[in-house]
């Protein structure tokens, strides 16, 4: 480490799917958030840190903005909020296209209002033709004060190390807030969960995985077998019709959606793991403020 090290905190946003999770897995080089190609993903704000000689980042990735439509949605919302105005840089994360719909209007007009720097990150450029790209940055530079514009894709990793360089440069100097081994503080229960909602979200189509919650009962390792960690978990959904989905016929879903988490999770604990999934049904929890605090999304702030 030397002298003049920087030190700040990083939020990213923009609308769902854009790649804000995979992006800041990429750049942390760890996959603590989780990511699928449906949008609404991401739930919760989940801080990760990046340390090397430069300086430390705190990143926090955030619940893509949309407009809600029930109490989760809302609480999303504020999770995505929360992390704006204190930041010392907000990454804008944009597709690769000219078009700006409403949904992107309305982040632009909030972004409009605070007062802190604004790198425009346009990610998934491994879908288009280089001379795609300068029109995206020109349209969002005529719309918004902009410190960079940095083109990047998150999947294959092309441009990260610039990327992590602007960040930098806007970054005060300041302290370590962790020490150099911390990645996140995700507690190891909540990233379990995670998972599992993760492989759900993988295995599940249409209206199903944005209904579903993922609640960890028993999280040990077993006494006197420390290299087996006993899990039981339960998912719960919106209807008896989604159940019934989730479980499959003579279980197939559930045991597919288990036997891919638990894979990771071996991965992930170092041990082996003895995973039991349940399902149970919770009707409309989405929009009921006692099992939103059930399952941990709680307005703590
Ligand atoms: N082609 C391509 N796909 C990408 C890239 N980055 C992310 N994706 C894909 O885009 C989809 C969404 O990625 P996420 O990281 O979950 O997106 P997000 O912005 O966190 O989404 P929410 O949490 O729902 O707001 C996934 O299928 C990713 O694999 C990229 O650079 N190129
Ligand atoms: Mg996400």
């Amino acid at each position: 480490m030397n002298d003049n090290i920087k030190s700040g905190f990083v939020t990213i946003v923009g609308r769902p799917n854009v790649g804000k999770s995979t992006l800041m897995n990429r750049m942390i080089g760890q996959k603590i958030a989780i990511t699928s190609n449906k949008p609404q993903t991401t739930r919760n704000r989940i801080r990760t840190v990046y340390t090397d000689e430069r300086g430390q980042i705190i990143f926090f990735d955030t619940p893509g903005m949309n407009k809600p439509k029930n109490k989760l949605g809302r609480y999303m919302r504020n999770e995505t909020n929360y992390c704006m105005n204190d930041a010392d840089v907000i990454c804008y994360l944009v597709e690769p296209y000219t078009f700006i719909g409403d949904n992107e209007e309305e982040i632009i007009s909030i972004l409009k209002n605070i007062d802190v720097p604004i790198i425009l990150i346009i990610n998934k450029t491994d879908m288009v033709k280089k001379d795609d790209i300068l029109p995206i940055a020109k349209i969002y530079s005529s719309r918004l004060n902009l410190t960079d514009v940095i083109p990047v894709s998150a999947r294959n990793g092309s441009n990260i190390d610039e990327l992590l360089s602007a960040i930098f440069s806007q970054l005060p100097e300041g302290p370590l807030y962790y020490d150099e081994d911390t990645v996140t503080d995700q507690p190891v229960k909540v990233i379990a969960a995670e998972i599992i909602r993760e492989k759900a979200l993988h295995a599940l189509n249409e209206e199903i995985p944005h209904g579903i919650a993922v609640i960890i009962e028993k999280f040990k390792k077993r006494a006197g077998k420390e290299s087996i960690t006993d899990i039981e978990s339960t998912v719960y959904c919106e209807r008896e019709s989604h159940k019934g989905i989730i479980i499959g016929k003579n279980g197939s879903m559930l045991k597919k959606i288990g036997s891919n988490a638990r894979f990771e999770l071996e991965r992930e604990l170092n041990t082996k793991v003895n995973l039991q999934l349940f399902v149970k049904v919770n009707k409309d929890w989405r929009d009921n403020s006692l099992s939103l605090k059930n399952f941990g999304y709680i307005q703590d702030q």
